[in-house]
C-alpha cells in the first residue's frame, strides 16, 4: 500500500488541535451563507428556533425530531479549534454541543449505513446547501452538533441554530443551518451524487481530511 495513504487510513482515529482560550481569534469571520433569508428560516428566527426541528432519518431504527431543547440536554462536548477554508483564511473559536455519534446511537443507525448526510436551511447560488461524510468522522470524538460558539448561542451568520464541527476536514464539510441527519448507504442519488455543494458543483473534494 502507498505510505501516505497508509498513513492516511490509520490516522483517521487522531484528535484535531485543540487550543486555549488566549488562542482564540478576536475575530471569527462568517463565509458564504451569512443568513438563509428564507421565510422558513426567518419564521424560526422570529420565535428564537422554539419550533426548530433537527430531523433524524434514513438507514436508522429510530428517525427522531429533536427540538433544540432536546439537543442542549444531550452530553454535550466542548473544543476549541482551528478552522481552515479553502479560500486562505483560519480562526480559532470555541464549539459546544453533543456529539454527533450520541445523536446517532439514539438513533439506532444500522450497520448498512456508510454515510451521514446534512440538510442545510440555506441555498447557496440558488442550490440546496448540503455535505456529507462517512461513518468514521460521523463518530469522531470531535464532530460535534455545535449550539454554541465561543460560549453563546450560534448567531445567524456561524449557522444558527445547529451546525456541524467536523474538526479533522476543511471548511466547507461544516455545514451551517442543519435541518436533518440522513444515514444513507450511498451517495450517489443524493443531490447530483457527489456529496455535497462544493463536491458537486465546483469540483472539490468530497474527503476535505485535514
Ligand atoms: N449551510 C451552509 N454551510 C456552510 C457554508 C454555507 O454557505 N452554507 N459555507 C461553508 C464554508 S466554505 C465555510 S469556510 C464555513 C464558514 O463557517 P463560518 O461562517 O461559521 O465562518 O461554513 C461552511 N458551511
Ligand atoms: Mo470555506
Amino acid at each position: 500500500m502507498h505510505k501516505g495513504l497508509q498513513r492516511a487510513l490509520m490516522n483517521r482515529g487522531a484528535l484535531a488541535p485543540e487550543f486555549t482560550r488566549e488562542q482564540m481569534s478576536p475575530v471569527f469571520r462568517a463565509n458564504g451563507t451569512r443568513d438563509p433569508g428564507t421565510p422558513a428560516y426567518a419564521a424560526m428566527v422570529a420565535d428564537g428556533f422554539a419550533s426548530y426541528r433537527l430531523q433524524v432519518g434514513g438507514l436508522v431504527d429510530r428517525p427522531l425530531s429533536l427540538s433544540l431543547a432536546q439537543l442542549a440536554s444531550m452530553p454535550s462536548r466542548s473544543q476549541i479549534t482551528r478552522h481552515d477554508c479553502v479560500e486562505g483564511w483560519s480562526a480559532i473559536g470555541q464549539w459546544q454541543g453533543p456529539m454527533l455519534g450520541t445523536v446517532l446511537k439514539a438513533a439506532g443507525m444500522r450497520q448498512s449505513a456508510r454515510y451521514v448526510v446534512f440538510t442545510c436551511a440555506d441555498l447557496y447560488n440558488g442550490e440546496p446547501y448540503y455535505e456529507s461524510i462517512d461513518t468514521i468522522d460521523a463518530f469522531h470524538p470531535q464532530t460535534i452538533l455545535a449550539l454554541k460558539m465561543n460560549g453563546a448561542r450560534l448567531t445567524v451568520p456561524h449557522g444558527a441554530p445547529v451546525r456541524l464541527r467536523v474538526e479533522r476536514q476543511l471548511g466547507y464539510k461544516h455545514a451551517k443551518y442543519v435541518t436533518g441527519i440522513t444515514a444513507v448507504s450511498d451517495l450517489k442519488s443524493i443531490g447530483k451524487g457527489k456529496g455535497g455543494y462544493w463536491e458537486d458543483n465546483v469540483d472539490y473534494d468530497w474527503y476535505a481530511g485535514i
